[in-house]
């Protein structure tokens, strides 16, 4: 095939990849995105099991671009299900007139940088090879399945499913037997719709997570007037922020109360529902004596719900603080467990020995299972990025991350000129508002490739020590968090031989990090080479 040549690629058409592709055309760069899946969407395009829906209010995670694109659009609920926030992405793509330059239906192979001609050569698995000065990787952090390697699961005869990868066609659990594996974010949204259709469900957990009720509802009408009058304000409060969100401020320590008036907190803010909860006071993120005050509060709460007082033990979740993991948020989930056709399984304290032909069998028993559903997570922020063979100057990116996940200001690792990740290992967004952490990524992007264009430079590139001084701010900014507490979570890279496991997100707060990327540019992009 004849190679075609464009200013810049994108890889992805979700949030990201969308806004990036809409702002480098409106530079005057010929940009394409390439896109897997067969319309835009991203993770929203893929995660459409039953229960999908955002933690963050929907009039907050939505792009804040176009005043009249904020204006016009309306949310139904306070958070938005999947199906709108899919519905939303495609008016976007609509609105901007995006599709014309989207080839769907396609994955990027492999790219390699020549330095001569100063190009990406990109390869798709359609044969296609394309050409671009630029490339970014809009790819998300969480779009590579995680699916356990379990022993005997080809020899099952039922239906498997993947939250990640879920059909477009309806999926009916009427009168069958269906198992859940996994209990985080997506576990716990699907495990209650599950369990109102199925014969019976039974779920695996491995560890107990937090939980927090959503308090789902229809979207009250003089709250989005309120947010409305004055949006591009909020907008600019909230990228003021450390999580790049509106919340509410709280106003002392847990120890400032007497135990009436902590509990008389706790309650409302539990009775408000959502992730307001960890801000009910000032130090439960920050003391560890204060979250365990906070944790205790839950568990109670998880106590009083579950009817089982055996169920509820192992609903519990213990040894690690409230927060060191992503918090959940649900809509029924503890009462879930009340159900007659719901069971709950322990897999710490029976494990899972196989699959076999006709469900699975642990340590004690058989469970006999018509379908099984894999909400197991992803290999967070390098899977999909490592998928890909991105040969730089030297090497690959997935051989320069054996050595460590290093990405200066998380938007560029050394030895890739004009290669750009957004919300990429080292940025803040995904512990953020990711839509507002996304809309500074592409800013920053499209700013510094016009800055390049206006400066007849060909290329940029970060330094060795600009990238390892970020990789060790970073470090030293998340060991002050209760983060690296979690010794089994998504935010914490992989085992790497003779490294230590680190934080992959940024930990010191979207306001400061957007203060260092802008003094970064300012300074005419200081730790990067331009040539
Ligand atoms: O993935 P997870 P997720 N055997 O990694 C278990 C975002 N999100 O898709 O904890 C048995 O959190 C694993 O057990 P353990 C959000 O940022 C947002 O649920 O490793 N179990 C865990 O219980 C979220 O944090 C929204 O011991 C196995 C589960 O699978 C992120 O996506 C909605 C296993 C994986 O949990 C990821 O959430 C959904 C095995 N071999 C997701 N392997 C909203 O906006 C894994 N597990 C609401």
């Amino acid at each position: 095939m004849v190679p075609e040549n464009f200013d810049a690629i994108v890889v992805g058409a979700g949030f990201a990849g969308l806004y990036m592709l809409h702002r480098l055309r409106q530079n005057g760069l010929r940009t394409i995105a390439v896109e897997a899946g067969a319309d835009v969407g991203g993770t929203w395009y893929w995660n459409r099991y039953p229960g999908a829906r955002c933690d963050i209010e929907s009039l907050q995670y939505s792009y804040s671009f176009d005043e009249r694109l904020q204006q016009d659009w309306h949310w139904s609920e306070r958070y938005a299900a999947q199906p709108e926030i899919l519905k939303y992405i495609n008016h976007v793509a609509d609105r901007f007139d995006l599709r014309r330059d989207i080839r769907f239906g396609r994955r990027v192979t492999d790219m390699d940088w020549s330095t001569d001609a100063c190009l990406w050569h990109l390869r798709t698995d359609l044969g296609e090879k394309l050409n671009a000065r630029f490339a970014v990787m809009a790819t998300g952090c969480l779009s590579a399945a995680r699916t356990p390697d379990m022993p005997g699961l080809e020899d099952f005869r039922g239906t498997a499913y993947y939250t990640g990868a879920w059909p477009h066609h309806e999926v009916k659990f009427t009168g069958q037997s269906v198992a859940v594996i996994g209990t985080g974010s997506t576990g716990i949204q699907v495990i209650p719709k599950i369990a109102h259709e199925a014969r019976h469900l039974t779920v695996f957990q491995r560890t107990a997570n937090f939980t927090l009720p959503a308090r789902n509802g229809v979207l009250d009408a003089e709250h989005e007037k309120t947010w409305k009058r004055d949006y591009p304000a909020m907008r600019d409060k909230a990228g003021k922020s450390e999580r790049a969100l509106i919340q509410s401020a709280p106003q002392c320590s847990v120890f400032d109360v007497d135990a009436v008036e902590r509990e008389r907190v706790f309650a409302e803010h539990w009775q408000r529902g959502g992730l307001d909860f960890v801000r009910s006071f000032t130090d439960l993120v920050a003391d560890e004596k204060a979250n365990a005050v906070a944790a205790d509060f839950v568990r109670a709460r998880i106590a009083e719900i579950v009817e089982k007082p055996e169920t509820a033990e192992v609903l519990k979740p213990r040894g690690i603080p409230l927060g060191a993991r992503r918090i959940c948020l649900d809509t029924d989930y503890y009462a879930t467990y009340n159900r007659p056709n719901v069971t709950l399984v322990d897999l710490r304290a029976e494990p899972l020995v196989r699959f076999t032909a006709t469900g699975i069998e642990t340590a004690s028993r058989r469970h006999e299972l018509d379908a099984v559903v894999f909400a197991t997570g992803f290999d967070a922020m390098i899977g999909a990025l490592s998928a890909i063979q991105i040969k730089g100057v030297r090497e690959t990116l997935a051989e320069k991350w054996t050595r460590g996940i290093t990405n200066y200001l998380g938007l560029a690792p050394a030895g890739f000129p004009n290669f750009f990740t957004v919300t990429g290992p080292g940025s803040p967004g995904i512990l953020c508002n990711v839509v507002v952490a996304i809309e500074q990524h592409v800013e920053w992007i499209s700013d510094c490739i016009d800055y390049l264009c206006r400066n007849q430079f060909r290329a940029i590139e970060s330094n060795n020590d600009a990238e390892e001084n970020w990789f060790n701010h970073a470090n030293e900014v998340a060991s002050k968090t209760m983060f690296m507490t979690a010794k089994n979570s998504w935010h914490i890279s992989p085992e790497l031989p003779g490294r230590p496991r680190t934080l992959m997100p940024y930990a010191g707060g979207f306001a400061d990090y957007t203060k260092i990327c802008c003094d970064v540019a300012a300074a005419n992009y200081c730790g990067f080479k331009l040539i």
